[in-house]
């Protein structure tokens, strides 16, 4: 059985329905804090800083792998800090305790390019190099990478990890994130409104579409234990822009669409991250290629929201 925590959230959705098409419904177990829509799979609330309860489901539904996305997010992360660590620190290690001591398969840990900041090539951030990120968020990030290559190297646990840009997706929103203005702008330009963007115009960060962000996981998942030479987390890319560069992409079929610029706390923290990401490790170790770019994105995006909103 496979458990999902955070499974509600935007990543979530779209993986839950992802592993329940590869391995069946009946072997997935999705979890979050609220009751979901539409559960994929057998559903359990769980908060994962309730550890007692993450065990007792884990030997209830004899879980073997985790994949653990149960996150507050750095926008939410700066207006409240002390949930941010509650929830990403005893999270994370309630789930490799826990994972460790029932002798699991794998585990999966999304960490993020909030993990970087001063120190280094900010216009493309190395594998390796000093992470000092200027988040909580990011902050416990960084600490959760080396807690998975902490538990990798003492308790032999698998767990893998990759660290992603911004996830632009149509199926779910992200929420309390740095990176959500580019999921929100398409759902404006669809929705004929003005958009009003916190990040200013030039701030350029990595991001990757949805198909993408869950082919990466799955790659990850799938590439044979020895394979895997990073144990805290791997940087992936696939693309990345400025606000101004995907409003002009989505202007290419909606040139009607219009933007302002509001630029708000978000920014800074946008500006703190790097452009982009060196991910030539992920290309050696698991053959790490992602399928869209920006334009390909954008005409994707644009045809799921139009029917989405044509159909209310
Ligand atoms: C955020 O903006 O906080 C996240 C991330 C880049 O990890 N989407």
């Amino acid at each position: 059985m496979i458990l999902i925590t955070g499974a509600n959230g935007q990543i979530g959705t779209v993986l839950s329905a992802a592993l329940a098409e590869r391995y069946g419904a009946e072997q997935i177990l999705v979890t979050d804090i609220r009751q979901p829509t539409s559960p994929t799979g057998r559903f359990e609330l769980l908060d994962v800083t309730d550890k007692g309860r993450l065990r007792d489901l884990v030997g209830q539904y004899g879980v073997t792998q985790v994949y653990h996305l149960a996150s507050i997010l750095s926008a939410r992360g700066e207006k409240d800090p002390s949930l941010a660590w509650r929830v990403n620190m005893e999270g994370l290690l309630h789930v490799l305790d826990v994972a460790a001591d029932a002798g699991m398969e794998k585990v999966f840990f999304p960490s993020s390019i909030a993990v970087f900041g001063d120190g280094i090539d900010l216009q493309m951030a190395p594998q390796d190099g000093p992470l000092l990120p200027q988040t909580v968020y990011g902050i416990s990030k960084v600490a959760g990478e080396l807690w998975c290559d902490h538990y990798f190297r003492t308790r032999g646990l698998d767990v893998r990890s990759l660290r992603f840009p911004g996830i632009i997706g149509y199926q779910s929103l992200p929420g309390g994130g740095t990176t959500d203005y580019a999921v929100e702008i398409y759902h404006a330009a669809v929705q004929g409104e003005v958009f009003r963007c916190y990040v200013a115009s030039d701030v350029k960060l990595p991001m990757m579409y949805m198909d993408d962000a869950i082919k990466a996981i799955f790659d990850l998942m799938d590439a044979p234990k020895d394979a895997i030479t990073i144990r805290q987390s791997y940087n992936v890319a696939a693309m990345s822009f400025s606000p101004r560069e995907i409003y002009q992409s989505i202007r290419q079929y909606k040139p009607e669409f219009q933007m302002e610029y509001v630029p708000d706390y978000r920014n800074e923290i946008a500006r703190a991250w790097p452009d982009d990401l060196d991910d030539d490790a992920a290309r050696r170790d698991w053959h790490w290629r992602p399928e869209f770019d920006l334009d390909a994105m954008t005409r994707d995006m644009l045809a799921h929201l139009e029917v989405r909103y044509a159909a209310r």
